[in-house]
């Protein structure tokens, strides 16, 4: 085998590798970042360690319209932010992505509460959190994989 034919091999095996670690359904590769996914009625992980400033991607793998929306306070289902910044809310949006900022300037171990506008309580669980942590790391990709109903 020459080094030509060698090569062609091992790319296609890293492409054939690539494509089975999407796994599942998934159809769309999303790149690390710090995520929160929402699945069906729920927050699968509900609790995420952001550094301050970061950009969260909010991923909806349902069909159904959902919102991350900060809230005043645990379970207060109102919206609200700390004195000094701005509330962040992806408003309604059904399967499919959005961003958000997190404020810059908020010190570490800093918890902001965040629920789904349209359904409240109804959400499991109803409020998730994210600390700010100047050292977390982006994961790989959303819990899931994915999006899509
Ligand atoms: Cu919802």
């Amino acid at each position: 085998m020459n080094a030509r034919s060698s090569l062609r091999i091992s790319l296609v095996f890293v492409a054939a590798a690539a494509l089975a670690a999407c796994g599942g359904s998934s159809s769309s590769a999303l790149p690390a970042g710090y995520y929160i996914t929402i699945s069906g009625m729920a927050f699968p992980v509900a609790t995420l360690e952001a550094p301050a400033g970061a950009t969260i991607t909010v991923v909806n793998q349902s069909a159904m319209g959902h919102t991350v929306t900060q809230e005043a306070a645990l379970d207060a289902f109102t919206l609200g932010s700390l004195p000094g910044t701005t509330p962040f809310d992806t408003g309604l949006f059904p399967a499919g992505t959005r961003t958000f900022p997190l404020p810059t300037g908020l010190a570490d171990g800093t918890v902001l509460y965040y629920y789904c506008r349209t359904h409240t309580s109804l959400m499991v669980p109803s409020t998730g959190t994210i600390t700010i942590r100047a050292s977390a790391q982006p994961s790989s990709g959303p819990a899931g994989g994915g999006y899509g109903p």
